[in-house]
């Protein structure tokens, strides 16, 4: 098949997702085209025969300085690559503005147009989309792509919760590669603190629904108990509160920031614990690394979490917001070898039977095929 993929470029779990995707789906014969505003930070720039970048244009114009025609320059661009590469699917990962300009490229194009699945990720359904500037939209891109998948029940629910859409939806959980998150891949040695320091580690964006005063907070529960050191990668709008939480703590000295990472596989393999107690996730794709990694996970219930960690098994969930359960929780496992140990075990072992790139990446292959009428 040719196949079309759009994403946001930048850092974030859709991102990823969208770009694993492409290489997976070139991997087994089919033509990738990605179309985005920039190189996505996952796609491998070295030559593949089957794998295409094609950027969208800016367009310099002083009545454009504060209003970029993005949408109409993305909805062109798709289009263009459409025709020329005989895309038989145009697939967008994030709804707004992804899917409202395959809408329209499918417009531009008439009859030889794609078919159009878009797969909704989670903030473009429980915050974007539901904003009542956008909510209409985002339904309008629901009910009128050719197919819609989402990365979890949780956010099935969501998504029937908040648009009432006019169509199925199919659950299409999201992925990893065992040969990139697996429990040997040490090569990077995060930097050793004190010796038998227990090495904690989050990762994300930066942003409110992450809960970072919480992470901190369990950081210092678990830090006052035993040695330990925290290890924060990512950047966002929270950062500067981390900072000034960690001071307020004295915490200075047991904190590292990493920043953004290309590759979090070696630092996730080194780690010991991963806290990832947002308010929710759609799915919550750093758990899914970590556990693959054999890093157990303090998670928060409710939401996509609970459908990757198997509370007792291989991490603890509770209700956000309760860091006094969430610290007792971390506590419990790093300072018993065994139940760790069992706990490595059974994350690396429920991930891959359950979200294996060659388990997911088919069942695409037959929504593609299904919508084709093939
Ligand atoms: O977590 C974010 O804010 C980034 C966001 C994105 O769109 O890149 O992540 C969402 O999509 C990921 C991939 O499907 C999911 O693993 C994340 O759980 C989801 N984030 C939220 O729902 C908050």
């Amino acid at each position: 098949m040719n196949i079309g993929i759009t994403c946001y470029p930048t850092f974030g779990g859709s991102g990823t997702v969208a770009t694993n995707l492409g290489h997976h789906l070139a991997k087994r014969g089919h033509n990738i085209h990605f179309v985005s505003s920039a190189l996505p930070y996952k796609l491998k720039y070295t030559y593949n025969e089957r794998i295409r970048f094609h950027e969208v244009e800016q367009v310099n114009y002083p009545l454009f300085i504060d209003n970029s025609p993005y949408v109409l320059l993305l909805a062109s661009k798709m289009a263009e690559v459409a025709a020329d590469a005989k895309l038989d699917i145009m697939h967008v990962h994030y709804a707004i503005p992804h899917a409202v300009a395959a809408l329209l490229c499918g417009q531009m194009m008439g009859k030889k147009r794609p078919k159009i699945v878009t797969t909704l990720h989670g903030t473009d359904v429980t915050l974007i989309g539901s904003l009542a500037s956008l909510k209409g939209m985002t339904k309008f891109s629901i009910d009128n792509s050719d197919g819609v998948t989402v990365v979890s029940e949780y956010l099935l629910r969501k998504t029937i919760e908040v648009f009432d859409p006019e169509r199925e939806i199919k659950v299409i959980t999201n992925f990893f590669d065992p040969a990139d998150f697996n429990r040997d891949k040490k090569e990077a040695n995060l930097r050793p603190g004190v010796k038998g320091e227990k090495k904690i580690i989050h990762i994300s964006n930066f942003r409110k629904v992450k809960r970072i005063p919480d992470v901190i907070e369990i950081f210092r529960i678990i830090s006052s108990n035993i040695p330990a050191r925290l290890y924060l990668v990512g950047e966002g709008p929270e950062t500067c509160v981390a900072r000034e939480i960690i001071r307020k703590h004295s915490l200075t000295d047991k904190v590292e920031f990493l920043g953004p990472l290309y590759d979090i596989a070696p630092v996730l393999s080194n780690a010991d614990l991963l806290l990832q107690v947002s308010d929710h996730e759609s799915f919550g794709l750093t758990s899914l690394e970590a556990l693959a990694c054999g890093v157990p996970v303090i998670g928060t219930s409710g939401s996509g979490i609970s459908e990757v960690v198997d509370d007792g098994q291989n991490g603890f969930l509770s209700t956000p917001g309760d860091t006094v359960k969430m610290g007792a929780d971390a506590l419990k496992l790093l300072s018993d070898t065994a139940l760790w140990s069992s706990f490595s075990a059974n994350g690396a072992e429920s991930t891959i039977k359950r979200f294996a790139a060659d388990k997911i990446i088919g069942k695409y292959e037959s929504f593609y095929n299904d919508i084709l009428g093939r």
